[in-house]
């Protein structure tokens, strides 16, 4: 299938056009590659207005086993156009086809068996009570939809964010207007195909495109009808949206940024902990909100740990989606690769020691315009550096050397943010101390990003609000109600 020129907004069933175009580029060559419909106030309106009213229809009424089997359907419809979405999620983003096909797509599928599996399997609670009348009553908790809910997405795994409040949303019942990232509006647009084929009522999911402020992704926050917003995205723009749902008391869920230690001890494996950082740093071009941006390692080890990640790091093929060898693809568009790349002269200019890379690489023909930047290792950095302190989103860390468990908890937690960890040692004990030691919502040991959908996922201090996942999601996307009944 050839990508489509056009990519539109998913109203009530129907592709519609917007008020406007904006366009849609390829980062591997800055190439404009389609044109997007930018949704304005009437789409936006006319989007929640429809979601509203699929509340009311076959869609509200639906068993829970008929929704089930819509969502495990949209499963098999997801793989059954893997490549299209394969295709169109690396038109969007550069990344590697290789890593798409691993965990972007999958993962984008994955999310809506893991919510229907939950809420076909789990209980609410049950209390037996007695009344001073010497008889007795019961109580059990009952739960609903929340309603319309708005779902702010970001570029860095299109798909796979975008599911992941897409899939609990809808297992729970609610109906979603969704809100890609202007960089990325492809796959949500092509999810909306799936929805019609499978037969998901019309105004269950839509999808409007467009910016932030004063465009689509305002326009939907501050709708009066939307019940609850769930974002992911940078912690200033998750503050706007906040101060949005303020008005009318609405419930959000925050998925925000990070800046992210990993703590790597002499004691650790060292082949698992260097394949590990070097993911954590690296991958999907260091544009994980999970990603290691400063590692701290224990001194004895520090410079042979320093070099094998230069090794690593040098070894990594910077390429195109669709060569097969491609370990590191472009940065998301040539705004994003201006701010890492101004990262890298502030980290120049404050006396690092640039390990490896530090600026862009040499890119052959129609590629010298893409958004590339070098993977990049900086070490010899004090603790108050820029670039220690703040989120990057890039494909570079900080290594610095630590003595003891004490010393490196204290600068590893010295961050605003407090997303995740990854802790590399094979002492049981410590790593158990540091896991629980560390502020964050997510700590790996001897490993990074592994992720049992099950489990509560979120950030702590300014990475986030809430937690989703697994059963906790329902708190966000249903209402519980107490029945309360005397007998
Ligand atoms: P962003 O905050 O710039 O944009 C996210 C979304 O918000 C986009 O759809 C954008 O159009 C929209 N938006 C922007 N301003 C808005 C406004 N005023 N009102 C309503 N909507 C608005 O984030 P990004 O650059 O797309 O993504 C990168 C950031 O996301 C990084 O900070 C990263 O750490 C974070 N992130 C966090 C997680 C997590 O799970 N914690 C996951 C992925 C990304
Ligand atoms: O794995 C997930 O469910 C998840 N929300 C990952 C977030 C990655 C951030 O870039």
């Amino acid at each position: 299938m050839p990508l489509q020129k056009d990519i539109l907004n998913f109203i009530n069933g129907e592709f519609v056009a917007g008020s406007k175009w904006f366009e849609n580029r390829t980062p591997t060559t800055n190439a404009v590659i389609g044109r997007v419909a930018e949704a304005g106030k009437a789409e936006v309106d006319a989007a929640v207005n429809a979601a509203r009213a699929a509340l009311k229809g076959p869609w509200g009424s639906m068993t829970l086993a008929k929704r089930v089997e819509l969502l495990e359907a949209l499963v098999a419809e997801i793989t059954n156009r893997f490549d299209e979405f394969l295709e169109a999620e690396c038109a969007d983003t550069g990344k590697p086809r290789s890593l798409a096909s691993h965990i972007d797509i999958p993962r984008g599928a994955a999310n809506f068996k893991v919510f229907a599996d939950v809420v076909k399997n789990v209980p609410t609670e049950f209390f037996d009570m007695a009344t001073p009348d010497g008889k007795s009553a019961i109580n059990y908790g009952y739960r609903t939809p929340v309603g319309v809910v708005g779902v702010i997405c970001p570029w860095n795994l299109p798909l796979l964010l975008m599911t992941w409040k897409v899939g609990p949303a809808l297992a729970c019942g609610n109906t979603v207007v969704v809100k890609p990232s202007e960089e990325t509006p492809r796959t949500a647009a092509l999810l909306g195909e799936v929805m019609n084929k499978v037969g998901i009522p019309k105004g269950v999911y839509n999808v409007v495109h467009g910016f932030g402020p004063d465009s689509a992704g305002e326009f939907l926050t501050t709708h009066p009808k939307v019940d609850a917003l769930t974002f992911t995205g940078e912690t200033r723009t998750g503050e706007i949206i906040m101060k949005a749902a303020a008005t009318g008391s609405r419930p959000v869920s925050l998925e925000m940024g990070g800046k992210n230690a990993a703590i790597v001890f002499e004691d650790c494996d060292f082949d698992a902990a260097i394949e590990g950082t070097l993911r954590s740093a690296f991958v999907n071009c260091g544009q994980v909100c999970l990603g290691t941006e400063r590692v701290y390692v224990q001194r004895p080890i520090f410079d042979k740990f320093v070099a094998a990640m230069k090794a690593g790091a040098e070894a990594l093929k910077i390429g195109v989606p669709e060569d097969k060898d491609t370990g590191m693809g472009p940065l998301i568009s040539k705004e994003h690769q201006n701010k890492v790349l101004s990262y890298y002269k502030i980290a120049k200019d404050a006396g690092a020691t640039i390990v490896t890379g530090g600026g862009v690489p040499d890119m052959p023909g129609d590629l010298k315009d893409g958004c590339w930047v070098q993977p990049t290792i900086w070490t010899g950095l004090p603790e108050d550096a820029r670039v220690i302190k703040e989120e990057i989103f890039g494909p570079c860390c900080h290594i610095a050397p630590f003595d003891t468990e004490e010393e490196v908890l204290e600068k590893a937690n010295a961050n605003e943010y407090g997303l995740a960890t990854a802790i590399w040692t094979t002492n049981l004990s410590r790593a158990h101390c540091v896991a629980q030691k560390m502020e964050v919502g997510i700590a790996w040991v001897n490993s990074w990003f592994l992720r049992d959908l099950r489990t509560p996922f979120g950030g702590s201090k300014q990475s986030g609000i809430g937690r989703e996942g697994g059963v906790h999601s329902l708190e966000f996307y249903t209402e519980l109600k107490n029945v309360c009944i005397k007998l």
